[in-house]
């Protein structure tokens, strides 16, 4: 299924009027207080977050999982998935594969697909947290980690594979995230587990092009719950330096423990010119992959206001790879995408509304009240009309869920794929 634009601009038809009093009200406002409307516009527009290809199919716990209808049951399902996304929005121009789950048996032919609804393809993900089948050994005790050097080779050899494909569909980037650690304290010897984690991807680092990144991405535990060997964003940063320039940390928000000052280790990592990739999600307890800005909206506009700072003032820091990486449990997917990307370019607006040469003179004066105003004043504007304003002049939704829901996108899906359609992955 596809939508086209002609559909999308009549159905804005509906909210024109009451959009365009909106904007003009606030437009006018922020241009009285010296900001630059139509910057705000352009970063707004320019800004394209990947989705990854698990998260069109309702996600799950490990007590179960509830099919949504209609799910995606094949790589181009999920690309045509995307595709409406971004016919929304315009600005999810981009998939992330999980390799083994998509590989495409035709890339030319899944890349011109991709290409005729205006996605490209993010970076490709490795997975070594689970055996596949007819698997010689297995990452029961780890991969890349593991003590038995025939169980690495195995699990370079999935990554050197990942990359192959990646190529063929015109990737940059892999991104590696391992769920090796230990359960129980005297499992691991952590020295050696690290060191043989680094010498592996010391190795697949190698494989990469020049044009290439590596992303390493870290989390504090699960699905091993007494160690990780990539815990924190610290051991991160420290393999990717010992890879090499294109070797970068990926930042993902649910990979920390509660409370973690999440922004500060942004910042850290974009003074060094360190963060590479970066996932959206929210998360109330752990690693809950829930929707974006749905339970902490307040942290996702600090980070974003250190995000906005890092691309301002450290041009070491290549662009990051912004991707969602949330699970959809019990929504449409694709409706959680939509209110994710809603979330994330209402942070980054806030975010680019920061008055950072007030900001800094409040610092150098050290007025604390002053600062947290200047800070809570950008937060608390309702910049939605904005958003809408970009949309509108890339031909997207000026409301994206009212448009799917208006267009009775699901149902049609359904129609396509049968009520019972599932897809791979998590
Ligand atoms: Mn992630």
């Amino acid at each position: 299924m596809k939508l086209s634009v002609e559909k999308i601009i009549e159905q804005n038809q509906k909210w024109l009027e009451t959009h365009e009093a909106a904007y003009n009200f606030l437009a006018e406002k922020l241009e009285k207080n010296g900001t630059d409307v139509e910057h705000i516009l352009k970063k707004l527009k320019d800004l394209q977050v990947a989705i990854p290809s698990w998260a069109l199919g309702a996600g799950g716990t490990r007590f179960g999982r509830f099919s949504y209808k209609g799910e995606p049951a094949t790589l181009e399902g999920k690309i045509s998935d995307v595709g409406l996304l971004h016919s929304l929005t315009q600005s999810a121009g981009a998939i992330s594969l999980h390799i083994p789950w998509d590989i495409p048996e035709d890339a030319n032919a899944i890349k011109e697909f991709a290409a005729s609804l205006g996605i490209e393809f993010d970076a490709v993900n490795s997975n070594t947290f689970q055996d596949q089948p007819r698997m010689k050994k297995s990452y029961r005790f780890g991969s890349l980690c593991n003590s038995d050097p025939s169980v690495r080779e195995l699990a370079i050899q999935h990554n050197l594979d990942v990359i192959n494909i990646g190529e063929k569909l015109g990737s940059k980037s892999l991104t590696v995230w391992l769920a090796d650690g230990s359960n129980f304290p005297g499992q691991h010897n952590f020295q050696e587990a690290l060191q043989n984690t680094r010498d592996s991807l010391q190795h697949i680092y190698k494989s990469i092009r020049d044009d290439w990144k590596l992303f390493i991405e870290y989390k504090p535990y699960e699905p091993n719950f007494y160690s990780t060997v990539i815990q924190d964003w610290g051991t991160s940063l420290m393999l990717a330096e010992a890879c090499g320039d294109r070797a970068y940390t990926l930042v993902d928000l649910g990979h920390h423990l509660p409370n973690t000052n999440i922004e500060q280790i942004v910042a850290t990592l974009m003074m060094k010119g360190k963060l590479g990739g970066f996932h959206f999600n929210d998360s109330k307890y752990g690693d809950d992959d829930l929707t974006v800005g749905s339970i902490k909206p307040y942290a996702l506009f600090l980070i974003w206001n250190e995000l906005v700072y890092g691309m301002e003032h450290n041009k070491n820091n290549p662009s990051p790879a912004w991707m969602i990486d949330a699970s959809h449990n019990i929504k449409d997917p694709l409706e959680d995408l939509l209110q994710s990307l809603e979330a994330i370019q209402i942070a980054h607006a806030q975010a680019l509304l920061v008055d950072q040469n007030a900001l800094r003179e409040a610092q150098k004066q050290q007025d604390v009240v002053l600062c947290q105003e200047i800070l809570q004043d950008a937060y608390r504007t309702d910049v939605r009309p904005l958003l809408r304003e970009a949309r509108l002049q890339s031909n997207a939704a000026i409301e994206p869920i009212a448009t799917y829901r208006a267009l009775d996108v699901r149902n049609q899906i359904i129609k396509e794929r049968g009520l019972h359609s599932v897809a791979s992955g998590l």
